[in-house]
């Protein structure tokens, strides 16, 4: 069976390129989606990508990957410096976790410079665009391979 990889969008990210496109570019969630489909089909992996703004609702999408997924790349949004509830259930995950971040955090205020998600994460991408999804899905395809 090809190995699914989730990718689990936080609170707001539904508005990606069509709002504050100084910030975090004037791409939207579905081009992330087409970008990470096509290096998954490059390198057998499927790619299944989903967004909320409820913090409950992405805990029980961290659930579901337990049974059917081999690695998740998440980018929690505000969820990231706020939720001990994502990270106590990526905990719970067995495979690698990659925290994303379109925007550059460090360089942001300073609430943006903790995250509860990166106390899991295998590696985090911060800075580079959505173009860090992208680098996220290869990242991910060279520890599954
Ligand atoms: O840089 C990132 O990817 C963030 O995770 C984005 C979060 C922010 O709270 C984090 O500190 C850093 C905000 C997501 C809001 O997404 C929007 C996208 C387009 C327009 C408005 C909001």
């Amino acid at each position: 069976m090809t190995p699914m990889i989730h990718i689990l969008n936080g609170p707001n990210l539904n508005l990606l390129g069509r709002r504050q496109p100084e910030i975090y570019g004037r791409e939207t969630l579905d081009d992330v989606a087409a970008a990470c489909a096509a290096i998954g089909a490059e390198a057998g992996l499927e790619t299944r990508l989903l967004q909320s703004n409820w913090e409950g609702q992405i805990v029980d999408w961290i659930h579901e990957a337990r049974e059917s997924a081999a690695g998740i790349i998440i980018n929690p949004a505000a969820l990231t410096h706020t939720s001990v509830a994502v990270l106590d259930a990526l905990n719970t995950f067995e495979g690698p976790v990659i925290e994303v971040h379109i925007s550059q955090v460090h360089k942001r205020e300073a609430f943006r410079h903790h995250s509860y998600v990166s106390h899991r994460a295998d590696a985090v991408m911060a800075g580079f665009g959505v173009h860090g999804y992208v680098l996220a899905m290869r990242h991910m395809a060279h520890l599954l391979g």
